[in-house]
């Protein structure tokens, strides 16, 4: 009997032991995207004859003599995207102009073909050189629509283009990231082509088995499904691959949080762009996003468990221009500053429900700063609480948390509470964790900080816990201004002073000061600067341009002149393509030019006819059509130029063609002249 008994004692202790052993959980990530996604943050660089031309979508039938950087420096690239931080550089090898940056062997649109280095440069292999120096890794950019290649559009096309992808995978060494982009739009025999992925996939695989593929779909890692660099709040990695598919339509939603129990582990990627648009344009000199903007994509990216391209346009002397480079290293100060000092490790760390017996699981590794080790609860137990506890008082205003993503991802959702006198007060309640999640908070002084697991998908694993204090910014000021032309100043920070400049000069103390709506009913720039301290500390410079004040102008389509780009007319349902919004100016005006602003989702335009009438009678051929690039991806505002400034009291915007093809209604949410 005794035997028995030690027996099933000695049984029951073996059991214990062995709850160690973590089940991973659902869909897992592989060594290398485990290894890709420790990357967080790295650069984008489009680059081409757009640059030059000034266009978001070359036709590809631009001359290729038009790419000719006079001062091209891939080190200096290289050595901004360092000193940014950033751990590799992605490149458009080829974008849907089908042009080239290294001499390919089945394209006639390539470097050889430009004015640059007499055709006998290879941007592919300057920058894989520079990215070697700096060690950096090296990823490429190749669009499958080519816009200028006479087989697109033909099955030979695919083969074309696998054979571009083998060039640019074996001529320059190792490739970290492989972008597909999903765009597939007409080539020069206006036929759409039927991409064969797995003919691409596979060509790539067999030269880097490791490489990651970006797509709507993976099957790497994911576009985050807008080209803000905004990651959803809840952010799973976890995707159900076969409902998705490269330039898929409506999928955007989906992709921007991903789908809890999908059956692929495919994480996000958040690309965008520093300048309004993807190529370099002398236009956006001075609209780099400001830092607290790109603080906000930051957190929005790195800190929602998605990884963040960030696109540097190089110029067109083949530099990156220093208003991009000087932004990043201010990106950089603050990053280094909010993130040197882990508060969390001067405290005590404690846990319930702590998986028991389990040498590799303490409450203790959530703070030692080591993603590798961690804690977790009772297999089967899907809730904890980690309590932090201060000696002394500590203020923080970041919580970040790391999920042991190689087991899976778990946490379905969490909160944050603080010791107030004597009771815990919730100050964040949350989803998903993920890879890593950063929760920004206002300044918070406690001596006890809990997380709550409140729910998970299996017992929770957690590798870390931090808290830091990171400098508070002033807030950009925002620039409105209404249908009749006033303007208005203001920003999220309380007090500042707002100086402000009309003719594009840098506000300083000594410009005109924001004290009331003011009247701006003409097209052009406005710039503002907030100031505190009596002017000694200044936040970013704002800079807004606007066309015509609408203020006397009348149409049907009221809400596409009201000065307010979240109202927005749209044709009627039922309603088909071709659509129109007529306006009356009211008096002759002088018309240089027209801005649409798409509704965010939803009618958005991609072909268009612009008309000026005299008498909204006759309006004779258009005096501007074409397309507007990139916009489903990036509905933003888009301007576009007349070659010659008319007179007109009446104008007219036509939509011809939808950008999403599925589309039978057309949206506008302002449509202006300048
Ligand atoms: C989009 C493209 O159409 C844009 O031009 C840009 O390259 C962006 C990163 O992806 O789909
Ligand atoms: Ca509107």
């Amino acid at each position: 009997m005794r035997k028995v008994a030690l027996f099933l004692l000695l049984c029951s202790f073996t059991k214990a032991w062995a709850q160690p052993e973590i089940k991973p959980y659902g869909a897992l990530p592989s060594a290398a995207q485990l290894k890709w996604q420790k990357l967080e943050y790295y650069m984008f660089i489009h680059f081409g004859p757009n640059t030059f031309t000034d266009k978001e979508w070359g036709h590809g039938d631009e001359d290729p003599k038009v790419f000719n950087p006079t001062q091209l420096d891939a080190r200096q690239w290289a050595r901004t995207a360092k000193n940014a931080g950033m751990k590799g550089i992605i490149i458009t090898a080829k974008h849907h102009d089908g042009f080239c940056l290294w001499p390919s062997e089945y394209s006639k649109h390539t470097v050889r073909e430009s004015a640059w280095k007499n055709g006998k440069g290879d941007v592919l292999a300057e920058l894989s050189a520079a990215c070697k120096e700096y060690g950096l890794l090296f990823g490429v950019y190749l669009s499958p629509w080519d816009r200028n290649h006479p087989a697109y559009g033909t099955p030979e096309y695919n083969q074309i283009f696998a054979n571009q992808l083998k060039e640019a995978h074996t001529k320059y060494g190792d490739v970290f990231e492989q972008w597909f982009d999903g765009a597939n739009g007409e080539g020069p025999n206006g036929k759409k082509q039927v991409y064969d992925w797995p003919l691409f996939e596979g060509t790539v695989t067999k030269i880097h088995p490791n490489v990651i593929f970006f797509s709507d779909a993976g099957p790497g890692c994911r576009w985050i499904g807008n080209e803000d660099g905004f990651a959803g709040t809840t952010m799973w990695s976890t995707l159900n691959r076969k409902e998705f598919a490269p330039g898929m339509s409506g999928i955007q939603a989906k992709l921007n949080k991903g789908q809890e129990d999908g059956t692929d582990w495919v994480p996000g990627e958040a690309d965008v762009s520093i300048r309004p648009g993807w190529f370099y344009s002398p236009s956006t000199d001075d609209k780099v996003k400001t830092l607290p903007w790109l603080l906000d994509i930051y957190y929005g990216s790195v800190g929602r468990n998605a990884n963040l391209l960030l696109n540097v346009p190089v110029d067109r002397r083949g530099l990156i221009h220093k208003n991009d480079s000087l932004r990043l290293m201010e990106l950089r100060k603050v990053l280094d500053e909010s993130f040197k000092t882990n508060l969390a490790v001067r405290a005590r760390t404690s846990a319930t429900n702590t998986r028991p017996l389990s040498p590799l699981t303490s409450a203790a590794y959530l703070t030692d700063n080591n993603p590798n080790t961690y804690w977790a609860t009772a297999e089967g137990q899907l809730q904890g609480v980690i309590t932090l506890s201060f000696e002394k008082a500590v203020t923080f205003n970041r919580v970040e948390l790391q999920e042991f993503i190689a087991l899976g991802q778990r946490v379905k959702a969490f909160s944050v509470s603080v010791l107030d006198g004597k009771e815990y007060r919730e100050i964040a309640n949350e989803t998903t964790i993920g890879y890593k999640r950063i929760l920004r908070l206002p300044n918070t002084t406690t001596k006890s900080v809990r997380i709550s697991i409140l729910d998970a998908k299996a017992s929770p694993v957690i590798s870390e816990v931090k808290l830091f204090r990171a400098p508070e910014l002033l807030a950009d000021p925002v620039i409105k201004r209404d249908k009749a032309g006033m303007v208005t100043i203001t920003s999220a920070s309380t007090d500042p002073v707002f100086y402000y400049t009309l003719n594009g000069t840098e506000p300083t103390t000594a410009s005109a000061r924001f004290t009331q709506a003011f009247s701006f009913p003409q097209s052009g720039t406005i710039k503002a600067k907030a100031f505190i301290e009596g002017g000694k500390k200044s936040g970013a410079t704002v800079t807004t341009t606007f066309d015509l004040a609408p203020a006397s102008w009348t149409s049907e389509a009221a809400k596409a002149i009201d000065g307010d780009p979240r109202s927005f007319w749209v044709s009627k349902e039922g309603s088909a393509y071709p659509q129109e919004v007529l306006v009356d100016m009211g008096t002759a005006t002088k018309v240089s030019g027209f801005t649409y602003t798409p509704r965010e989702r939803g009618g958005i335009i991609y072909t268009y006819e612009f008309y000026l009438s005299q008498d909204g009678k006759s309006w004779g051929s258009p005096v501007a059509k074409g397309s507007f690039a990139n916009i489903l991806n990036s509905p933003v505002k888009q301007t576009v130029k007349l070659s010659q400034a008319a007179q007109a009291r009446y104008f007219k915007l036509v939509a011809i063609a939808p950008a999403d093809e599925k589309e039978t209604r057309a949206a506008v949410a302002e449509v202006g002249v300048f």
